[in-house]
């Protein structure tokens, strides 16, 4: 792992697309999960009480590290770890949102807009005084339409949004010792792409007979592929639907509205004084919140 100069955001980005391959990694490359750190870092999001977010990096202490939520994810946070060993400069706020913007990108996905600025928390002592209760904030993939808009109303996202981020689902796969839940959504999850509308659209998507929690499958082109409970409730919405549709029928309408909601939740709660600098206060609020 190489050192950058500090602040060579540029730098870390190659640094990071140097790690993403990884032969004997799930499907090769460590793209989908670093991804997935980046939103539920970010997902705790809350916009009505000011607090949650990508700020302070608060998933490197429990009860963040422990929740049920983010299992599997200590392999992103351990895949990453040599990078900020050797440029102690960034914070692993920063690090852990660019690397999720870098990993789409590098897969094939639209560029997504990033700005630095993030402050970690000192310690786990800060970031309970700091983080305030951010418990039980990430979907549960077993629900529907109802709850991923409680959940993603509150981070402050609209219907068309929700569906645009759900497009990641193109990226990775489900794993049974994680989530419980079990493979990839598309055939080639580490590309990303508009395939997971498409599919959505045009598979017959049938609940899988398993030992494991309820999900969808279809096979296709001799993969087994799923959907989860929360991926169907987007096409059996009325509002939701019409979005998939759009996003099905036009990759680049996809690719500009993912980068643009993307890009937003890596900003929730990232809240920059004059100098680019995010601050962290008590409770976890924005500190020039009305
Ligand atoms: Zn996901 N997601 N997600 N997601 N997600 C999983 C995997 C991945 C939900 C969900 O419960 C799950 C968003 C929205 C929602 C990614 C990105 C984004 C898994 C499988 C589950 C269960 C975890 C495992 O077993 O490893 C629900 C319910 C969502 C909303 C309703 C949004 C938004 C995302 C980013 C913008 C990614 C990339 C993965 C694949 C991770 C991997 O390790 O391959």
């Amino acid at each position: 792992m190489s050192s950058v100069p500090k602040g060579d955001y540029d730098g870390i980005r190659a640094e990071v697309k140097k790690i993403l391959k990884r032969p004997g990694y799930d499907d090769g490359s460590i793209g989908p999960v670093l991804v997935r750190l980046a939103w539920h870092a970010s997902g705790t999001y809350s916009a009505k009480e000011k607090n949650g977010g990508s700020n302070g990096a608060g998933m490197r202490f429990a009860p963040e590290s422990s929740d049920g939520a983010n299992a599997g994810l200590e392999f992103a946070r351990e895949f990453i770890d040599p990078i900020h060993a050797a440029n102690p400069w960034i914070s692993y706020a920063d690090l852990w949102t660019l690397a999720g913007a870098t990993a789409v990108e590098a897969m094939g996905g639209p560029k997504i807009p990033w700005k630095p600025g993030r402050t970690d928390f000192a310690s786990e002592v800060a970031a309970t005084e700091y983080r305030g209760n951010i418990d039980n904030r990430l979907p549960d993939a077993a629900l529907g339409a109802q709850h991923i808009r409680d959940v993603f109303y509150r981070m402050g996202f609209n219907d068309q949004e929700i569906v645009a981020l759900s497009g990641a689902h193109n990226l990775g796969r489900c794993h049974a010792d994680r989530s419980g839940f079990d493979g990839p959504w598309v055939v080639n999850p580490i590309r990303f792409s508009n395939q997971y509308f498409k599919l959505l659209l045009t598979r017959k998507w049938v609940p899988r007979k398993w030992d494991g929690p309820f999900q969808y499958e279809a096979i296709v082109a001799g993969t087994r592929l799923m959907m989860l409970p929360t991926d169907i409730a987007l096409i059996e919405d009325p509002v939701f639907r019409p979005w998939v549709e759009k996003y099905a029928a036009d990759q680049a309408l996809l690719f500009k509205d993912f980068a643009a909601a993307f890009g937003k939740l890596l900003e929730l709660g990232v809240d920059r004084d004059g100098t680019g600098v995010a601050h962290l206060v008590k409770g976890g609020g924005c500190p020039f919140a009305a």
